[in-house]
């Protein structure tokens, strides 16, 4: 077997280094610049560096160790032929459930503004608001999507869910493609759960915001390019928005001096909506590297016209 190489090297990728190298020590892993990459046919990463795809000549596979791999299908330097497989973790669903109820309950409830409370010791008992009267949202409707509104209807709230084509979904009333605005129109808490496509690209923007409920909150667990910071941040500082809990970023990790940490109403949280654990992310790159090399197809490969 050829040397794997790892091109970025995240958290993710490190733990599942090590569970591979557990599991079969014969495996030997090698980064881009050295000699050895330039025989590599199988390379892991998230974010594949400009260039970097282009530049091993024998590649044959290139593993995601995300549940996307839109990183690498924008890479302009990846051939075209060559295989891109992600990860399908059966408890991502689970995780991006737990992030968006969190999410959902934390600004139904208030805890932004009570929390601020705490900070200066100041008591008041704020109104609580039935479920039904709080508006969400969820655009995408693919299986994350569809698992987030099933849960907020049956928690009472008035749940609404937008995709590209037509969806039924007890409990949801649903909206295709150009009943955008309809589907927007008035909405309390926006989660985006979409995947990053050039019609979704740049879709969490002022005019977006500005069919929504004054004082709306945005939740965006999609990827980092849905939204455009800059028309967040004025539509926050105009209270057109009240808050946005960001989990995904169009340059991760966010750099520490990147504005949207200092933004009032904002919260980051570093990618971590929903994670495969390291055991699956190790499990499913071995099996599709014994695929791989027994000329067997791969699983859970990436179509790079629809980028997931
Ligand atoms: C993703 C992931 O694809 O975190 O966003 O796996």
């Amino acid at each position: 077997m050829s040397p794997i190489v790892l091109i970025d090297m995240g958290n993710d990728i490190t733990q599942a280094q090590r569970i591979m190298v557990q599991r079969r020590p014969e495996l030997q892993f090698c980064r881009p610049g050295d000699p050895e990459a330039q025989h590599a046919e199988v390379a892991i990463c998230w974010t594949p560096p400009p260039g970097s795809l282009g530049a091993l000549p024998m590649l044959k596979l290139v593993h995601s160790v995300g549940a996307g791999a839109d990183p690498i299908i924008r890479e302009p330097s990846r051939p075209a032929t060559l295989a891109v497989c992600r990860i399908v973790d059966p408890g991502h669903c689970q995780g991006m459930l737990e992030y968006v109820l969190w999410g959902v309950l934390h600004y139904h409830r208030q805890f932004d503004q009570i929390l601020a409370n705490h900070q200066r010791q100041h008591w008041q008992r704020l109104a609580q608001k039935p479920a039904q009267q709080t508006r969400v949202g969820v655009m995408g409707l693919g299986q994350l999507g569809k698992a987030a509104a099933v849960q907020l209807a049956r928690l009472g709230f008035h749940t609404r869910g937008w995709a590209r084509s037509a969806q039924q979904i007890d409990g949801v009333q649903t909206f295709a493609g150009s009943q955008l605005p309809a589907f927007l129109e008035g909405l309390d808490i926006l989660v985006c759960l979409l995947p990053l496509t050039e019609h979704t690209r740049g879709i969490l923007c002022a005019e977006t915001f500005a069919q929504l409920a004054p004082g709306a909150v945005v939740i965006n667990c999609g990827r980092g390019a849905h939204l455009r910071s800059a028309d967040l941040q004025h539509a926050l500082a105009s209270g057109q928005l009240r808050a946005a809990l960001l989990d995904v970023f169009e340059t991760e990790p966010l750099a520490p001096d990147h504005s949207l940490w200092q933004t009032p109403g904002v919260t980051v949280t570093p990618h971590i909506a929903s994670s495969a654990s390291f055991e699956v992310i190790a499990e499913q790159i071995l099996a599709n590297i014994d695929r791989l090399e027994a000329g067997l197809p791969l699983l859970n490969t990436v179509d790079s016209q629809l980028g997931y």
